[in-house]
């Protein structure tokens, strides 16, 4: 496929898929939705790949979907169609690719732009970036997994509050009420956005599907489970090569050259 509206491309290991519409702050449209489907695909069905990023291009990340496609004038919409065809799929497979899916915030996000920054594993932003819960100023509620993950990460009163009001957020007081992992200087955040990307390419890409799946699954475990989860987990990683790497780069006193394999068998 022929892409338009994104770039897609496979280097160092990992994926870099860029929303590239800047014009429209990114903005989704169904041709934009159905080329993340098909990039996605690719992802997915690719054994190797070891980190996913999500970029923007120009001044924002995403503006949530694009107002000028919606002719409210010419009959009802079914807004939860697009939804089901593009943008829950989408949110289900971040959540489950075994492998960091880290998004880059480059600038102004809003409704279901925000949320589907929310859903990936590591949210960074530039300090400049601002957060808007667009939806209530158009009628609608907070989609692709705003309404679970706003909730879980910024606390209920906070949710609340942004989702009501659709007040802007700041990067920094995203960060700091812990919706994002962390804020980047401006001047700094093209190369610290591709320093942690080949951190994550380059990392125990095995111990990091682990990771994922036991944080991920933490919200609906008890620490019963929890605990067995990690001690399954942590045999598995323990027999993989990496571990032996890692120990081994710890005593000789260099950085360790991860594979990112599963242990045998
Ligand atoms: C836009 C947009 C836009 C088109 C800015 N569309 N052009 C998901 C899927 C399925 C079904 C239902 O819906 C959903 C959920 C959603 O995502 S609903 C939420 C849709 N998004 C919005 O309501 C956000 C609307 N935009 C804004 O509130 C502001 O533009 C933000 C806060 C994003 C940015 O503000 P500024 O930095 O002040 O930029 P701006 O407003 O000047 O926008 C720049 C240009 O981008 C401008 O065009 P122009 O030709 O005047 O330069 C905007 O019209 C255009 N643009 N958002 N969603």
């Amino acid at each position: 496929m022929t892409y338009s509206a994104i770039t897609f491309a496979h280097a160092g290991g990992g994926y870099r898929l860029t929303l590239n519409r800047p014009d429209r702050l990114n903005a989704f449209t169904a041709a934009m939705l159905g080329e993340i489907e098909d990039a996605m695909r690719v992802v997915e069905n690719d054994p190797g790949a070891r980190a996913l990023l999500i970029a923007a291009a120009g001044r924002g990340f995403c503006a949530g979907q694009d107002l000028g496609q919606r002719d409210v004038m010419a009959g009802p919409l079914d807004l939860g169609a697009t939804l089901e065809r593009y943008l829950n799929p989408l949110v289900r497979q971040f959540a489950s690719l075994p492998i960091p899916v880290l998004c880059a915030v480059n600038g102004v996000a809003a409704g279901a732009g925000v949320n589907l920054a929310l859903a990936c594993d590591l949210v960074v932003a530039k300090k400049s970036a601002r957060f808007v819960q667009a939806f209530s100023a158009i009628g609608l509620v907070p989609d692709a997994g705003g309404s679970w993950h706003l909730p879980r990460l910024m606390g209920p009163a906070r949710a609340m509050r942004f989702s009501l009001l659709g007040e802007a957020l700041s990067a920094e007081d995203a960060e700091r009420c812990g919706l994002i992992s962390r804020v980047i200087a401006d001047e700094d955040f093209e190369s610290e956005v591709e320093t942690i990307f080949a951190r994550l390419c380059n990392g125990p890409t095995h111990g990091f599907a682990q990771t994922k799946r036991l944080m991920r699954n933490s919200w609906n475990w008890s620490l019963d489970q929890a605990l067995d989860a990690e001690r399954d987990a942590q045999r598995s990683c323990g027999l993989a090569s990496d571990y032996g790497e890692g120990i081994s780069a710890f005593k000789e006193k260099r950085p360790p050259c991860f594979t990112g394999d599963a242990p045998p068998g």
